[in-house]
């Protein structure tokens, strides 16, 4: 029996996991198969290099482990390994989007990706005004192209507008935060005309694509990046996905050029979640994701909120708050006293902070993996709707001072709300109801 304190905090997340309602949108369950792997011994093995191309003796297994995870990527995507590479040794998104432009770009290169309050992401080249904030805006030149002030959607006739003037040597797009189904097509099509890469960033979606709930970036795209813990529900790790003739550029760029040893027994993981990805029941599960979504965004737009874009195509929901003078920060920490955890988020032409964003983000992967369905989300939409009606009165105020004496106020206040705690009550009874996979 293994005494470690570190084993009761496990204990206790375990507990807030299965007692709480998850609906930040990158986070999801992974099964027990996924987890055992990533505990395995595995993980006492050094493999630089790559299968059948290691510095260290012993790898054997490490090269059956790491193959088999290359080829269940490209069977879970349909692709064919005469036009396709795969890398799967990123230890996560952002080293494996810096990999892609350390092997494609020159220092000083530009690039033009998301703008970051619009759904972007930061190792999209993100910077304020002229301060690099994401070290990609420190390496390489950045523009940023935006949704419509009015439709929240993007306008591809403006984007290719503004990269035939900018000029890029790469197109990024994907991000953390837009409900809609991004035009591949058209975005490669943009690229191929300036003479750019076109690199999809699909972190967020690529369990739905996998699933064919999302539309795939593969025809059209030079290179595809992507997280593992998202809705394609392995362990915490990312995938490279690169044309041929590209991929020998991105492996070396990956390890030698900015990793040391791959994590093996992360690997495996990621190869157990891919086999379970070209299952019929995980097919069902994608599709579900996005109608569970898409029921929780038409529940609370009839309830009054403003839906960013209308609605979604995919597992998340971005909700503008600003018609109702709210901050995204009330209302994600008053929903947590509830027991439903979701996350404040900039919303398109935002003019709060990114600490004190106008905006919440609410996803649908973690609940439909614990087996729920339309009807829950109708419930939850209830009680979202009701927690924002609690706090409506609860405006932030203007200046540093001024928000930071309310802001401690309002935490104090709803540690105590006897509401918000009978609630809390409610919301842990339904969730236990609902197994919790892993282990
Ligand atoms: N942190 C991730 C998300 O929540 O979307 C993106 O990296």
């Amino acid at each position: 029996m293994v005494m470690d304190k570190i084993f009761e905090i496990i204990k206790k997340e375990k507990k807030r996991q299965r007692e709480e309602l998850a609906m930040i949108p990158s986070e999801n369950f992974a099964s027990e198969a996924v987890m055992r792997a990533v505990g395995s011994s595995l993980m006492n093995k050094y493999a630089e290099g790559y299968p059948r191309k290691r510095y260290y003796q012993g790898n054997v297994n490490m090269d059956l482990v790491e193959s088999l995870a290359q080829e269940r990527i490209l069977k879970v995507f349909g692709l064919n390994e005469a036009r396709w590479g795969v890398n799967v040794q990123p230890y996560s998104g952002s080293p494996a989007n810096l990999a892609v432009y350390n092997a494609l770009l020159a220092p000083g290169d530009k690039m033009m990706g998301m703008y970051l309050p619009d759904g972007g992401h930061l190792t999209h080249g993100w910077r304020l005004d002229s301060r690099p904030i994401s070290i990609t805006s420190k390496f390489y030149r950045s523009e940023f192209y935006h949704v419509d002030r009015k439709t929240r959607v993007f306008n591809y006739a403006a984007i290719a507008k503004q990269a035939k003037k900018y000029r890029p040597k790469i197109i990024i797009s994907g991000g953390t935060a837009y409900p809609r189904n991004i035009n591949h097509k058209k975005l490669a099509g943009i690229a191929k005309k300036v003479g750019a890469y076109y690199l999809a960033d699909i972190a967020h979606e690529a369990g739905l694509v996998a699933g064919g709930a999302n539309p795939s970036p593969f025809p059209y795209a030079d290179v595809v990046t992507f997280t593992t813990h998202k809705t394609f529900r392995g362990p915490r790790g990312a995938v490279i996905v690169a044309r041929r003739d590209l991929i020998d550029k991105i492996n070396f760029s990956v390890f030698p050029g900015l990793q040391g040893g791959p994590h093996l027994h992360t690997i495996a993981g990621i190869a157990v979640a891919a086999g379970e990805l070209t299952t019929a029941s995980f097919r069902r599960y994608a599709r579900q994701v996005v109608k569970n979504a898409q029921t929780l965004a038409a529940e609370l737009k009839k309830g009054g909120l403003d839906i960013v874009s209308g609605g979604t195509d995919k597992h998340l929901v971005l909700v503008d708050l600003r018609n109702l003078k709210l901050s995204g920060w009330t209302v994600a920490w008053a929903l947590d006293k509830a027991g439903i955890i979701a996350n404040r988020n900039t919303v398109p032409y935002d003019t709060a902070s990114p600490y004190y964003p106008s905006g919440l983000r609410l996803g649908t992967p973690a609940l439909t993996s614990r087996g729920m369905k339309v009807p829950e989300m109708k419930k939850i939409a209830v009680w979202i709707l009701a927690v924002i009606d609690h706090v409506k009165k609860e405006k932030m105020p203007e200046g540093k001072k001024a928000v930071n004496r309310f802001a401690k106020k309002f935490r104090q206040a709803v540690d105590r709300d006897p509401w918000l705690k009978k609630l809390n009550r409610e919301v842990t009874a339904f969730a236990k109801k609902y197994p919790l996979p892993g282990i």
